[in-house]
């Protein structure tokens, strides 16, 4: 299946009546998509291993403090998988975790024994046993990986990583860079709240968190030089949160959708990442960048303080301090309208040859802007 979210969807309807497809809907979307996509993946016969083993760790986090997460390879994200359109790719994977587990490749076409579906197309790998996945993708593009078991406390406490799929002859950009934006609820303790799939969460619009990493951390910092022309690859891999990233005074420019090519680059605005979204960004650098550079998140927070919550409440207590009254009342004034810190601020110094793009917290509130409405894909990839 392609997203998680589609099997999400699948199965929240599988508790009521079933709904057939609308007669002739399957005919139309094919025709509709035809000749876009190539139906088959052509493989070159060239074979990319990897290894991947999923483990505990303690790494220096959200704000460099020690956190206990899960991890591939002892790194959140986990190391980023590299092959080129029509290679194959094969990943031994070793579950050293306490749980069962599987890897799921979002956004992947491949054959359904290597979706990691437990119980479905494959028997959840047991703490202590491996599993071999191998598949030639179908499209070039930014996809990722994640466990498909218990996904929304294992994608929570750290696994996940980047699968990026190399066009065969790629864009001559001057980097390319992922952002794995994550949002993390945290306890007092500052470690990660083990309470998942509350009532609250399964009722309302799932886990959100308290504290907001990009690659894992709060002090990512990118620099760039002037005339540079970026990939940004973007993923949200938040278990609830929605991101809406505005670049300001940027040139950038929306490439790919969910590993999709579009048929030509479109502004990067009006964009939201609900989680498991991808967008590839073009950011190009002009020779006389002197100004701050910012990206800022413009989507309001919907927030989930309420005052039935107890004072234990991790949500209340990182958003109040000390989980006070007041702070719960201002809190219930102030739902629905908050804005949501991406702690994501580009910054240029102009002084410096080599300029600093600096990721901070600060954030002023904005309202909300109109949600957009995705281009088709029709047409095959850019050119
Ligand atoms: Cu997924």
């Amino acid at each position: 299946m392609r997203t998680c979210s589609i099997l999400l969807v699948a199965c929240a309807c599988s508790a009521s009546a079933p709904s057939a497809p609308a007669p002739g809907i399957v005919e139309r979307a094919t025709a509709e998509f035809a000749g876009a996509y190539p139906l088959e993946a052509t493989p070159t016969g060239v074979i990319r291993e990897f290894a991947l083993d999923a483990a505990p760790a303690e790494l220096p986090l959200v704000d460099g403090k020690p956190l206990k997460v899960w991890a591939y390879n002892g790194q959140v994200p986990g190391p980023t998988l590299r092959i080129t359109l029509g290679e194959t790719i094969r990943v031994r994977f070793s579950n050293h975790l306490p749980q069962e587990t599987t890897i799921h490749w979002h956004g992947v076409r491949l054959p359904n024994a290597m979706d990691g579906v437990p119980y479905v197309t494959q028997q959840p790998v047991a703490p202590g046993a491996t599993f071999v996945y191998e598949f030639t993708p179908k499209d070039a593009g930014t996809f990722w990986f994640h466990p498909h078991v218990r996904a929304s406390e294992q994608v929570e406490r750290g696994l996940y990583g980047v699968l990026i799929v190399d066009d065969a002859r790629p864009k001559p950009y001057s980097r390319d860079v992922a952002w794995v934006l994550d949002d993390w609820l945290l306890d007092g303790s500052g470690q990660i709240a083990p309470q998942f799939n509350t009532r609250h969460d399964l009722a309302m619009d799932g886990r959100w968190g308290n504290a907001i990493t990009i690659n894992g951390r709060t002090n990512t910092v990118l620099r760039v030089r002037p005339g540079e022309r970026i990939r940004l690859r973007l993923l949200n891999s938040a278990n609830g949160r929605i991101f809406a990233p505005d670049f300001g005074e940027l040139d950038a420019r929306i490439i790919a959708v969910d590993g999709l090519y579009l048929r030509a680059p479109i502004p990067a605005s009006r964009f939201e990442l609900a989680p498991g979204n991808r967008l590839d960004v073009e950011l190009t650098f002009d020779h006389s960048t002197s100004a701050p550079l910012e990206i800022w998140d413009r989507r309001p927070v919907r927030d989930h303080v309420d005052d039935r919550r107890g004072r234990d409440d991790p949500r209340r207590r990182s958003r109040d301090g000390d989980g006070s009254r007041d702070g719960a009342e201002r809190h219930a004034r102030a739902r629905h309208v908050r804005a949501a810190p991406l702690h994501q601020r580009l910054g240029a110094q102009p002084s410096d040859a080599h300029p600093r793009h600096v990721l901070s917290p600060a954030r002023p509130r904005r309202r909300a802007r109109r949600r957009a409405v995705l281009p088709r894909h029709r047409g095959g990839p850019w050119s």
